[in-house]
């Protein structure tokens, strides 16, 4: 994949109230380009496998059941750089430290249940868009 993409999940929490459209809207409004999506669920595997480099933290098993327990949207976004620009626009991983105007400041309520991810490195980019989406479902 090139360094101008990045990935992305609407988590469950922002599908469950409703801010899917917003949150695309917010998204394409600041110069992104969806080159892939989907609406999906993880089974337990996929976000033990996802979260792979948390797992000896204390909110793992949390944050497995908190991403399978409903649908999510996975998307790769193209924008000149991709990861660092949705990185600032998602804002911090606790909406609490988030700044104003951004998606997990307007959308999510916890640093458990923050709305949305978005990686953070090139290759992490590479690497989680290939684990959501062949070949053939990038454009
Ligand atoms: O890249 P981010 O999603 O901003 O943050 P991360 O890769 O450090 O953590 C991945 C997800 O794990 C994050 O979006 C929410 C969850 N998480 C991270 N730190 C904590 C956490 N969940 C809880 N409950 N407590 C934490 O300290």
């Amino acid at each position: 994949m090139a360094t101008n993409r990045t990935f992305t999940m609407l988590k469950p929490d922002a599908v469950e109230k409703g801010h899917i459209g917003a949150i695309l809207e917010k998204i394409t409004a600041s110069g992104f380009r969806i080159v892939a999506m989907k609406l999906t669920q993880m089974t337990k595997a996929d976000a033990q496998e996802f979260y792979a480099i948390h797992k000896e933290r204390p909110f793992f098993s949390e944050l497995v059941e908190y991403m399978t327990r409903g649908p999510i949207v996975a998307a790769i976004l193209e924008k000149d750089n991709a990861v660092e620009d949705f990185r600032t626009l998602i804002g911090a991983t606790n909406p609490a430290d988030a700044a104003e105007g951004t998606i997990r400041k307007m959308y999510a309520d916890s640093i458990s249940e923050n709305a949305v991810h978005g990686s953070d490195s090139d290759d992490n980019a590479a690497i989680e868009g290939a684990f959501h989406f062949s070949g053939r479902e990038q454009f």
